[in-house]
């Protein structure tokens, strides 16, 4: 697919050598993220450096720099127009440590899975890092560290709330949620030195004069100060309803949040790309592979070089998550000629053993999801799909019987899976693709997230209800046992989420017993920044106010951990299962 083009290089330049290689005496934008340098469509900054560089400019990539030393950042020289930072695909802290805080044994994103390849709270310390390095350069920061840290927080790992990113990594201005619209708009404000103000999806910190002569006007609504929410813990409740009242990019208004005599503006949120711009950001020219200087595995290459992603979005708001306030509830499809061109790129690819892992996105049933956007205009929801779907919402699931159809056709594909997760209360309203999925394309087991099953803890977690997944799980067996296919699922649950008290996991400790069934993955909650759940955990309340059970500290947490762990017979492949896939019992 991808060989030098004048335009762009098989690889975006990494050290002086590959600069020349490029024809690029100089370049005009350095790119520093916390993962190792992967060109392929799933890393955020590389789908942001070959965007950039199909804009013209020469940019180059430095991965996983010496934090602690400036010089590591000057391979390739000073770059003309600035910086863009970014610690990875996903937050560090989160990269770094485990639920339980403690230190993870691998980082997926670094080679041979080696873990402390990059810092704690990587972006101010790469941030800082390129001010030492290139002192007076302009500085931008993207990915989910920034997007999910863009006002006051709770760090988790830190157990306390921490400001908006944006004061310590003292960069000129954040971009949060998906980059492709608003970065290249940041480097040419920073080519031509012009104002960084007004450009959706990004965020910004003013400095006291600024904040003083700012005026609103009708664009912004304000959050709790950074001081009013150290001083008044229920703050965090009423900042995060804020955020996703105001993440609709059809109605959204933009934030404001003092801190101190500082103002982080955080402008209005940004309409998602159209299926055609989200395509032509899927057929940039990648070389879908590792930079040749990496020698070992990167594990979470090898999760994704055989995946492709189809969607962009996700209209569920599971309160765990965060993805609604950074990708947005409008879920935008790829063409289903765009999909089959990368069904191509991937065949071409010596490694591709005729095997396509996944067709998905935050989750593997949305492709196709269509909205009323008349209707959808003044929508505050935070979820379509809880507490009930939303009439304005269908997904019919016929697009994707399509699609697979389509992929399935296609000569070098042998097998075609989806493991991004399925929406169960979809699935039951999707029936064609509920059989395609069970008969054609599940690897012998499939990963279905019910997450709980007390009615009280999937309330407080926006999930569909338990009989759904009781429901799921019947069809899954029926059609299984029509089809003569012995596969299994595999469920997901989370433990400690706040609202869930040994009462509540009992219901899950009772169903597993029922059936005998032992779990190989076991979730524990996470209070990732942004979400509800952590919204939940930090304050002690439902978002009505109800105050909860919180499971904060390990004791604490061992107990329900303890019952997803629990060996309840030899494996996930339950051998009651196999008798009931014989004998039609449940
Ligand atoms: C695929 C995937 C994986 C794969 C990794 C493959 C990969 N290449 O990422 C695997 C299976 C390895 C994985 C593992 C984990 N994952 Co995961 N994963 C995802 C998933 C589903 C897709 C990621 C993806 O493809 N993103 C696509 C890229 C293009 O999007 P992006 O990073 O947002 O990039 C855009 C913007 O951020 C911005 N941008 C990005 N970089 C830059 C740089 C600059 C300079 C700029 C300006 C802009 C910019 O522009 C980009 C283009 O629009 C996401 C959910 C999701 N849909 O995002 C969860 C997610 C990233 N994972 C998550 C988690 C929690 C994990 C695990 C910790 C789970 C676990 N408990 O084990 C592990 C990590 C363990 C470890 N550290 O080793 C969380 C992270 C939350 C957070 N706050 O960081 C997510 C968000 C899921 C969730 N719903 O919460 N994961």
């Amino acid at each position: 697919m991808s060989s030098d083009t004048p335009h762009q290089p098989r690889f975006l330049p990494t050290c002086r050598e590959e600069m020349k290689k490029a024809g690029y005496d100089e370049l005009d934008i350095l790119l520093v993220t916390g993962d190792c340098y992967v060109d392929h469509p799933s890393f955020g900054v590389a789908i942001i450096g070959r965007l950039l560089t199909d804009c013209g400019w020469k940019v180059g990539i430095i991965a996983q720099p010496d934090w602690r030393d400036p010089e590591s950042l000057k391979v390739m020289g000073r770059p003309r127009i600035g910086v863009g930072v970014t610690s990875g695909n996903m937050d560090s802290m989160v990269c770094l440590y485990t639920a339980g805080r403690r230190l993870r044994r691998d980082d997926c994103f670094s080679e041979n899975g080696e873990p402390g390849k990059r810092p704690p709270h990587a972006l101010p310390v790469y941030c800082q890092l390129v001010r030492q390095a290139f002192p007076g350069i302009k500085v931008m920061a993207g990915g989910l560290e920034a997007s999910f840290r863009r006002v006051v927080h709770y760090d988790y790992w830190q157990d306390k709330l921490r400001p908006s990113m944006l004061i310590d990594t003292k960069a000129d201005i954040f971009v949060y949620g998906m980059g492709e619209r608003p970065t290249p708009e940041v480097f040419r404000r920073f080519e031509q030195d012009l104002p960084l103000d007004n450009i959706p999806g990004t965020a910004r910190l003013l400095g006291k004069k600024a904040a003083e002569e700012f005026d609103p006007g009708e664009k912004y609504v304000w959050l709790p100060s950074y001081e009013e929410m150290l001083a008044d813990r229920d703050a965090l409740m009423t900042e995060t309803k804020t955020i996703e009242r105001e993440m609709n990019y059809l109605c959204g208004h933009g934030l404001l949040q003092k801190h101190g005599d500082r103002l982080v503006v955080v402008e209005p949120p940004l309409e998602p790309l159209t299926s055609a711009e989200l395509d032509r950001v899927h057929e940039l020219p990648y070389a879908r592979l590792p930079h040749p200087k990496y020698k070992s595995r990167i594990p979470a290459y090898d999760a994704i070089k055989d995946s492709i992603q189809v969607v962009r979005g996700c209209p569920g708001g599971c309160a765990f998550c965060g993805l609604v306030v950074h990708q947005g509830r409008a879920v935008m499809s790829r063409s289903e000629d765009s999909v089959m061109r990368e069904v191509d790129a991937i065949s071409d690819l010596s490694t591709f053993k005729g095997t396509i892992s996944d067709v998905g996105g935050a989750a593997g049933n949305i492709y196709g999801s269509h909205y009323d956007k008349e209707k959808c205009k003044s929508c505050r929801r935070s979820s379509c799909l809880f507490p009930t779907p939303c009439p304005n919402y269908s997904c019919t699931g016929l697009e994707i019987v399509k699609l697979l159809r389509r992929i399935s056709e296609h000569p070098a594909v042998k097998h075609l899976y989806i493991n991004s997760g399925i929406r169960l209360d979809l699935a039951l309203r999707q029936p064609e693709f509920m059989r395609e999925l069970i008969e054609k394309h599940v690897s012998g087991h499939l990963k279905v997230a019910p997450e709980h099953l007390s009615k009280q803890v999937l309330n407080y977690m926006r999930k569909s209800s338990a009989e759904e997944f009781y429901r799921f799980m019947e069809l899954f067996e029926e059609i299984s046992r029509t089809c003569g296919k012995e596969q299994y699922i595999i469920p997901l649950f989370i433990s400690n989420f706040p609202g869930c008290s040994a009462k509540e996991m009992k219901v899950v400790d009772d169903f597993l017993n029922q059936h005998r069934w032992s779990l190989q993955q076991v979730q524990d909650f996470i209070p990732l920044p942004m979400t509800m759940g952590t919204a939940m955990y930090y304050t002690g309340k439902a978002p009505d106010g109800t105050p909860v059970t919180v499971n904060r500290g390990l004791a604490e947490r061992r107990e329900q951990i303890g019952v997803l762990k629990k060996k309840r017979s030899f494996s996930e492949r339950r051998p009651d299962n196999r008798e009931r896939f014989h004998k039609g019992k449940r």
